[in-house]
């Protein structure tokens, strides 16, 4: 596309859908017409995969997801489409600023955090492989709550992200399915003597699909997200009879539950759970018949990605499939589940397991009841005799009155992996030893993945450019090339532009800040950034513990040499966990206290941004010079945070949890500050039950001072959280070590800031982290993916050709 045809497409356009004029026009119109035009130039290209799929009966790979998280998609499209530049200057030319227009997009926000942005960044790299994978998953009507902050305490907000639209999406009405819940199932003979389950009294609701086309980096593929919606079907508009009955129904999708790791067991999260899973298997099971295969060879062409255990319905939906509407025997249909099927586990966190009442599914989903019921009794029948009594019953579904969903994935598929390699060890040797004896075959590791595209091509242009001039542009579809960038190590010419571009990035941030929140910060002192979901595990709550130690230190002797730092907090709390709300309040209260006090006189500041998002993340991580990485050892199954932030040339402060462990190999000791509790010295902990907060408490005036803080009067207002926290740290003996892992922290931080003032040792180290952070890219991970548990492969168009 010319720059003259784009503007007289712009012209009609606006026109068109808004009966004005281009010169008249505002940024909202502009992003709907520069949207428009931008879905109709990869409209060609979906279609075209979609039929390239079809007529080689291409093996793909469906990725189930709860959650996804994309963000804005107006930048990365045009980027992936080659027609940023281009795009860009001209509407610049035209008078307009093109960042207004991209900040006119509401962020697709379907997601809690890492879980849900990791299935949209494995989204964008299958498209850039070319690898035929898809995304399944929820049209919520809200995205996940905006944080607002009011007297320091967050404040949810519901995020009606639909509301002016979605230029992105394609609602497909003859693709729509039928979903059944509730009523009776009973057995019935049939003529040849076999059982066929009737269903009767069933609740029969309308799943409608809406299509995002995923764009591959600089290629024709255009692989396909696919949201559903629930709708009341016209056949059944009669059966509600009250508007609360219908609301009932349509809030099915209304909402995405706001709790990362955390499970709540709500009835609304299981109809949600099952929603999308049967909507989603059968509309792969549709599209399987239009390839005139027979259904006993359906595992050649489809592969399943269960995220984490929400979507484990997959494993009984399909199996329900094969056997009531194929008429399978079990054991066929069993065989052909297991092989299509696949699992990530995401944390080891007891709470973020699930298990669903037993009584809630059976009268709920009742044909999924009995067939998990079946899955079960065979598991068991078959282990009989062969393992011991506990071990079977230690890994079997149902358990007492509960069904563990964790057991149903592991057993009704072929591949369970964890998302790091100390997380995929731990579950082997830990946390699922237990079914490792029994499926050692199984388990697998894939470490998670970024994209470099949005966080570094897309977020940090002045980096990229600085990589594009010193080492070429090959890295952009090769991650591992950064490599090269290791030969400017010693290059002061290098060092300095990359300091500069660093620099121009914190200056704009800077400038948001002091936008959003009228602090005013310094663009030399360190930008020290911990943005992640609010968690205790995380423990935003030692690093504010570092701050106000060297608070107090800056209180008694404040003329001492002190390396001025800003701490930068993004992080949203879940809106029925206080304690973390609690930590959310204490941080704004510190921050008031610190950005205020004249004798501090700048040297320090504290900055909570609100609603951290992956726009915001966009903004922050270019800036950052130091990235906190500090959750207790074992409890961070990856995190992926640490590899933007690793990309982007920021140096990790990290405990040795998930992939900061494999950060640390990757950079070195040198240029990466760890510290604290390793995993044995966890476990050992949890062996002999020794750790004593007390102890530590009574023995370091340090800690005493820093934890009084909260009860004493010195951070105002916060008597209540104060207390809680307090409470959490002695009463109830630190449950996540942060005494024990406090002073060996402050140590490295004292460090960090000493080598900060060592301009060319500090550049050298954050060339060296951008440099290694290639391998952290998920082009690998999906490839990993692709080649091990999926076997898919990109269309060969040669095949294409000879047929
Ligand atoms: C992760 C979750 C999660 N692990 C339950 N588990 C949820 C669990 O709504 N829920 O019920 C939502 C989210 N999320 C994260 O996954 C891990 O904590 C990170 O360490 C990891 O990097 C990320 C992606 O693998």
């Amino acid at each position: 596309m010319t720059r003259e045809e784009f503007i007289e497409d712009l012209r009609n356009r606006v026109r068109e859908s808004f009966a004005m004029e281009l010169e008249t026009a505002t940024p909202n119109e502009l992003f709907v017409a520069i949207g428009q035009i931008v879905r109709a130039c990869y409209a060609k290209s979906w279609h075209n995969t979609r039929q390239r799929y079809l007529v080689n009966k291409q093996r793909q790979s469906y990725y189930f997801s709860i959650e996804f998280l994309p963000g804005r998609m107006l930048k990365s499209n045009l980027m992936s489409l080659g027609l940023l530049d281009m795009v860009r200057s001209t509407v610049e030319e035209l008078g307009f600023e093109f960042e207004e227009v991209l900040n006119v997009e509401n962020d697709m926000a379907l997601g809690n955090g890492g879980l849900g942005r990791l299935a949209s960044c494995f989204l964008d790299c299958l498209a850039s492989r070319e690898l035929p994978g898809n995304g399944n998953g929820i049209r919520y009507d809200y995205g996940l709550f905006k944080q607002q902050f009011v007297d320091g305490y967050q404040v949810e907000l519901p995020d009606a992200w639909l509301k002016s639209g979605n230029v992105w999406e394609v609602r497909r009405e003859s693709e729509a399915v039928e979903v059944r819940f509730g009523g009776n199932v009973y057995m019935q003979p049939t003529k040849d003597g076999k059982l066929k389950p009737v269903a009767e009294n069933e609740r029969i609701l309308r799943a409608i699909p809406y299509d995002t086309g995923v764009v591959g980096y600089h290629n024709d593929t255009v692989n396909t997200l696919r949201l559903w919606s629930v709708e009341v079907p016209e056949s059944e508009e009669g059966k509600y009879r009250s508007i609360e009955e219908r609301r009932m129904v349509e809030d099915l999708t209304a909402v995405l539950y706001p709790d990362d790791s955390n499970e709540q067991g709500r009835l609304t999260r299981l109809s949600q759970e099952y929603f999308f899973v049967s909507a989603g298997i059968q509309s792969i099971v549709r599209y399987y018949k239009k390839l005139k295969m027979p259904i006993s060879r359906i595992n050649e062409y489809v592969a399943i990605h269960i995220n984490d255990t929400h979507p484990a319905l997959c494993i009984p939906e399909m199996m329900r499939i094969l056997l009531d509407e194929f008429d399978l025997s079990w054991e066929k249909s069993w065989g052909l589940t297991v092989s299509m099927m696949s699992y990530t586990n995401h944390t080891i966190m007891q709470e973020a397991l699930e298990k669903w009442p037993l009584q809630m599914v059976k009268y709920h989903l009742p044909r999924m009841f009995q067939i998990i019921e079946e899955i079960d009794r065979r598991f068991v029948t078959n282990l009989t005799g062969l393992y011991p009594d506990d071990l079977i019953q230690r890994t079997r579904i149902i358990q007492g009155d509960q069904i563990h969903m964790a057991n149903l994935c592991i057993i009704g598929s072929h591949s369970t992996n964890g998302v790091a390699k100390l997380h995929s060890d731990l579950l082997k040797s830990v946390v699922l030893h237990d079914f490792y004896v029994l499926y050692p075959e199984r388990f697998n590791n894939k470490t998670n993945g970024i994209t470099q595209r949005r966080w570094l091509q897309q977020a940090n242009e002045p980096l990229a450019n600085l990589i594009d001039k010193t080492i070429g542009t090959s890295w952009r579809k090769e991650p591992t090339d950064m490599e090269r960038l290791m030969n400017y190590c010693e290059d002061n010419e290098v060092l300095v532009a990359f300091e500069q571009a660093k620099q121009q990035n914190k200056l704009a941030l800077a400038k948001y800040i002091e936008k959003t929140t009228n602090i005013k910060v310094q663009p030399n002192a360190i930008f020290d950034v911990q943005i992640k979901r609010l968690h205790a595990y995380k423990r935003q709550l030692l690093n504010l513990m570092h701050i106000l130690k060297c608070y107090f230190d800056l209180k008694d002797n404040p003329e001492m040499d002190f390396v001025p730092r800003v701490w930068i907090f993004g992080a949203k709390a879940a809106p029925s966990y206080t304690y973390a709300k609690a930590i959310i309040k204490a941080i704004n209260e510190v921050a008031n206290l610190i950005n205020h006090d004249p004798i501090i006189n700048d040297r320090m500041k504290v900055v909570f941004l609100e609603n951290y998002n992956v726009s915001l993340a966009e903004r922050i991580i270019p800036a950052a010079d130091v990235s906190e990485q500090i959750s207790l050892a074992t409890k961070e199954a990856s995190g992926t945070s640490n590899m933007k932030l690793m990309s982007n040339g920021a140096i990790t402060v990290a405990t040795m949890d998930g992939a900061n462990v494999e950060i640390r190999a990757a950079v070195g000791d040198e240029n990466i500050y760890t510290f604290g509790l390793t995993e044995e010295e966890v476990y050992r902990y949890y062996e002999q039950g020794n750790y004593s907060a007390q102890a530590i408490y009574d023995q370091d005036p340090v800690i005493q001072r820093v934890l009084n803080a909260f009860v004493d009067g010195t951070i105002p207002n916060i008597q209540r959280e104060g207390q809680e926290i307090f409470d959490s740290l002695l009463r109830y003996n630190d449950e996540f070590f942060l005494l024990k892992d406090f002073v060996p922290y402050c140590q490295v931080q004292a460090k960090l800031s000493q080598d900060y003032l060592n301009r060319e040792k500090w550049q050298k180290m954050s060339l060296i982290n951008t440099a290694k952070s290639g391998i952290f890219s998920a082009d690998y991970t999906v490839q990993r993916y692709a080649d091990d548990i999926w076997q898919i492969a990109p269309v060969d168009l040669h095949k294409e050709k000879r047929n």
